[in-house]
């Protein structure tokens, strides 16, 4: 592949919400950090052409073009970054591969296991070749996050022996809310379970550094009909005329055991009133525990069973210090950040290790594991295999 000088030029697939976040970031990423290459934002695709060519220009891309596959097949484009529902995300990310372009793909990586064992094998190959592929849990680039998984990893909280994780949501409690892409089981591969239930997944695990080994799960699709979208819609959306059926749970709860010996519960749902983007984790362990809480991702909670009896209590760790990971390139100390600053910092994580060479992580294989613990909990629920029925009690 040719590239021009310290200069790496991203193709984007998609410019809705996430592409919308991403191009924040490849926009900024060099003002903020000092890197060995230069991200150019060389060409957006999507669809619709009037939708696009306006994505292009709000968005900040060179060109724009209709078909993903002009896009992969072009020499001047080194990165392809995928940002569309998940039922695209391996015929793109294979092409790509095949076509030796580094891949940043949005997650859930797939909507199947099967697409995502694909996607790995195709990486695998390409890595061979030096093309690097990686998937955006972007939650990881959270400052508080890393923080969370340095203090675990340093032994701060002794054995790990809970986990106890929920990612809440509200914005389709309305029942007149519209049937757009994220409720089409063939679009999205599943609802809060691969959505949202996938961010904790992958954090948890990466926190503590356990995996999920075992689940018993439920899931639950309290809104079976909905009015059909006008227009292509995201997380918003206006119903049209008629209804169509919701083909994707919007709750999702299981019970898991780590392979590090660590108890787990976790709830992903899109039906918890007034919570708009809560992603809620506490760990504790035999010296201490630990919560980070989206909401407030500036900080975290930490207890630290060492400490004297006088002094015990959690302690608020405020996550805007130079010291802390990302955070020197930003604002003097104290100052904050918020959702967008992880993909800045995805971005910066990803030319990075594309510039020396490096594995990036999560990678393909990683996403693979979290796309496996999706099927797991999918396959509990339907099988109902763990439950056990309460006996009639008295009237
Ligand atoms: C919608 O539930 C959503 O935008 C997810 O798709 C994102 O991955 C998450 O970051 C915020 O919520």
């Amino acid at each position: 592949m040719s590239t021009a000088e310290s200069e790496l030029r991203i193709g984007m697939v998609g410019y809705a919400f996430m592409g919308a976040a991403h191009s924040q970031a490849w926009r900024i990423v060099n003002r903020v950090y000092d890197l060995p290459v230069r991200a150019r934002m060389a060409m957006i695709c999507g669809r619709d052409e009037t939708n696009v060519s306006a994505a292009a220009d709000r968005l900040g891309w060179e060109r724009y073009t209709t078909s993903w596959r002009e896009l992969v097949d072009r020499d001047d484009i080194d990165v392809v970054d995928i940002c569309t529902p998940g039922d695209s995300h391996a015929e793109i990310a294979l092409a790509a591969l095949a076509a030796g372009k580094h891949v940043l793909c949005e997650k859930p990586l797939a909507n199947t296991v099967a697409e995502a064992q694909s996607m790995v094998a195709a990486a695998q190959t390409a890595r061979a070749d030096g093309t690097l592929s990686m998937c955006g849990f972007t939650y990881r680039r959270v400052p508080a996050v890393t923080v969370m998984r340095d203090l675990i990893a340093a032994g701060r909280l002794g054995v790990i022996r809970h986990v106890r994780a929920a990612y809440l949501q509200d914005w389709i409690v309305d029942p007149q809310f519209p049937l757009v892409w994220r409720l089409q089981n063939d679009k999205a591969g599943s609802g809060a379970l691969g959505d949202i239930g996938a961010h904790i997944i992958d954090l948890t695990q990466f926190v503590t550094g356990q995996r999920i080994a075992t689940v018993s799960a439920l899931t639950e699709t309290f809104v079976t009909e909905r009015p059909l979208p006008v227009g292509a819609g995201s997380l918003t959306g206006s119903a049209g005329a008629g209804t169509g059926p919701v083909t994707v749970d919007d709750a999702a709860l299981f019970l898991a055991r780590l392979d590090g010996g660590a108890v787990a519960t976790y709830e992903a749902t899109r039906f918890a009133t007034g919570r708009k983007n809560g992603l809620r984790v506490e760990i504790n362990g035999s010296q201490g525990s630990v919560t980070f809480d989206l909401e407030r991702l500036n900080e975290l909670e930490f207890y630290d069973a060492a400490r004297p009896g006088s002094e015990q209590g959690f302690t608020r760790i405020l996550v805007t210090e130079p010291d802390h990971p990302y955070l020197s390139a930003w604002w003097p100390p104290g100052h904050l950040i918020g959702y967008e600053h992880a993909f800045t910092h995805q971005a910066r994580d990803f030319l990075d290790a594309i510039a020396t060479g490096t594995d990036p992580r999560p990678s393909f294989a990683d996403a693979l594991q979290v796309q496996q613990v999706l099927d797991a909990v999918g396959r509990a629920a339907d099988e109902k295999a763990s439950w056990t029925d309460v006996d009639a009690g008295p009237d």
